[in-house]
């Protein structure tokens, strides 16, 4: 019996969420944007709604309360917390998980391979799973903080055949996860063409994410083969409770055929 690991966990929904025709939906939380009242609040509804998993980071999260904030995320929800980080000071022996992200789009060796270095001994230290996930830049509009941060270029919107070149050659280099990235509050998601290629080309689970607002926004990129879709931006601007559950209701697609999303 494979390990209870966080990445087994996640992996374990992929088969069954493909034969319900669902995906996985990530809450992406900066805890920069929160007061603590709504952020918990945010996470136990989120949890009752069905959420896969918590992300927690930022491009530019200054916060050194790290482990503080995530021991409160847990004190009210039993998902697991990954950390999506934004720099490598972004660690916490209290997450389940971290996203080991390489910026494979990019042709910047620090994001490559550099900071990853440097974190390595930390995460062993502290028994951080690390997920070794491909992290692909969509071009989408204005430039992004990612791109800014990472000094690195998007993959062009209208080259999916890049991207899926991109996401093939990292599974052959053994990456777990592949993530097409639009940045966070992008004016344009990931296009649908995009993911629909990468999808039919790699086997590793799918993750989409970056500037999405409404149900139809999920619904449409769980069509085209997200298997996980990441939200963060749009709740730190409403925070109202239906508005979060029909945005994890649209993963569900056999659901989505009973009632058109908004
Ligand atoms: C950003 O993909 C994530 O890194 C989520 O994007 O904040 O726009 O939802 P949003």
């Amino acid at each position: 019996m494979p390990v209870q690991t966080t990445l087994n966990k996640l992996l374990a929904s992929f088969p069954a969420n493909f034969l319900e025709k669902r995906a996985g939906f990530l809450l992406l939380i900066d805890p920069d944007k929160y007061d603590e009242p709504t952020l918990l609040k945010l996470v136990e509804d989120a949890t009752a709604f069905g959420v896969a998993a918590i992300l927690v980071g930022g491009s530019t999260m200054i916060s050194n309360r790290l482990d503080e904030y995530i021991r409160h995320i847990k004190s009210v929800s039993p998902l697991p917390v990954i950390i999506f980080p934004g720099s490598v000071v972004q660690v916490s022996r209290e997450a389940d998980a971290i996203l080991y992200l390489s910026l494979v789009s990019g042709r910047n060796p620090e994001y490559l391979i550099g900071h990853h270095v440097i974190a390595a001994p930390l995460i062993q230290q502290l028994e951080l799973e690390p997920i070794s996930t491909a992290y692909l830049l969509i071009e989408s509009g204005r430039k992004t903080a990612v791109e800014f941060m990472s000094n690195s270029s998007p993959i062009p919107r209208h080259k999916p055949e890049i991207a899926a070149a991109h996401a093939l050659a990292a599974e052959y280099l053994g990456m777990k996860l592949v993530y097409l990235e639009a940045g966070s509050g992008a004016d344009y998601s990931v296009p649908e063409e995009m993911i629909s290629l990468v999808s039919k080309t790699i086997s590793v689970p799918l993750i989409v994410g970056g500037g999405l607002r409404t149900p139809e926004d999920v619904h449409r990129k769980v069509i085209a083969g997200a298997n996980f879709v990441v939200v963060g931006n749009a709740f730190e601007h409403r925070h109202d409770k239906i508005y979060l559950q029909e945005m994890i209701a649209a993963t569900n697609l056999s659901r989505q055929n009973q009632s058109v999303p908004r």
